[in-house]
């Protein structure tokens, strides 16, 4: 599939998915999320690709999904076609590791499909929102569900009710980031932090983000049990093995994903 709205670079296993609707503040309409499912499928599936980084550009990761193309919808419309559903899905269905680099504004759909990824590196531009109650809606892709989760009832209240923004410092004290930088080392500590996840095994990568994720499906004691037979699982693997031994033989490990 040629892409319009996001350029795809894969190199040195990681694939770099921009978002590339500069005019637009990267807003979110049909063609973009549909071309960002085929990227994310076909990032799953490239043997070549074992970390996947999301971002958009220094003024916006996204600024929520289109408004234009939203205005002029049905009730009818949103709900038969359930928009953004299968794109979405294909997005958290991504078992590889997605990171997303976010500089300037994240909101709406923008916020929510940040917090679609694995964890945010953002820089000290960020601003984080869920403004759709301006818009007389509210949000519709996570900003109530994950968000909540993320940064707990009372911020995501405060966030999804008053529309307003929070930046970066705030985002990082509320747990909605996992590192600040300043804007020009984005793409350079994103990169580092995807090529450090790329040398690891892919098993247990691909566990790791399982086990996590069934975090906030289970309840504790259902979710420790999972984890630790996924833990006892790693066991059949040549990764163990080798992770294992080159601990102690003092040199570094080469997985094979096996
Ligand atoms: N949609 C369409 N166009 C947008 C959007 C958007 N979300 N955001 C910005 N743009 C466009 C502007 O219209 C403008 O275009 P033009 O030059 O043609 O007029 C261009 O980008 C630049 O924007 P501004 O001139 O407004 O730039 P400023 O620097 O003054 O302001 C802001 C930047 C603060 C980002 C401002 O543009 C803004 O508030 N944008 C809207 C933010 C918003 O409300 N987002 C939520 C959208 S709703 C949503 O995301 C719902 C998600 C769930 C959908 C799926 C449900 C199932």
């Amino acid at each position: 599939m040629a892409y319009e709205t996001i350029i795809v670079e894969v190199e040195d296993h990681i694939a770099l998915v921009k978002l590339n609707r500069p005019d637009a503040m990267n807003a979110l309409n049909a063609q973009l999320m549909s071309e960002l499912a085929d990227a994310m499928k076909s990032a799953q599936t490239n043997d070549k690709v074992r970390c996947i980084v999301l971002t958009g550009n220094e003024k916006a990761f996204a600024a929520g999904a289109d408004i234009k193309m939203m205005s002029e919808k049905s009730y009818t419309d949103v709900f038969t076609e359930d928009l953004f559903g299968a794109e979405c899905a294909e997005v958290t269905n991504v078992r590889k590791p997605v990171i997303a680099a976010v500089s300037g504004y994240a909101l709406g759909g923008g916020c929510e499909l940040a917090m679609m990824c694995d964890f945010i590196i953002c820089s000290d531009t960020a601003k984080f929102g869920q403004p759709e109650v301006n818009l007389g809606v509210m949000a519709g892709i996570g900003g109530t569900q994950r968000l909540t989760r993320a940064i707990g009832k009372a911020k995501a209240m405060d966030m999804n009710l008053t529309g307003r923004f929070m930046d970066a410092e705030e985002a990082e004290r509320a747990g909605l980031v996992s590192r600040i930088v300043p804007a020009k080392k984005l793409m350079e500590e994103a990169m580092g932090a995807a090529g450090k996840i790329a040398e690891k095994g892919m098993v247990s990568l691909m566990a790791i983000k399982e086990a996590v994720n069934q975090s906030f499906e289970m309840p504790l004691d259902q979710g420790l049990l999972f984890e630790r037979r996924m833990f006892h699982s790693l066991f059949a693997t040549e990764d163990q093995k080798e992770g294992m031994s080159a601990f102690i033989d003092k040199r570094t490990p080469q997985f094979r994903d096996k």
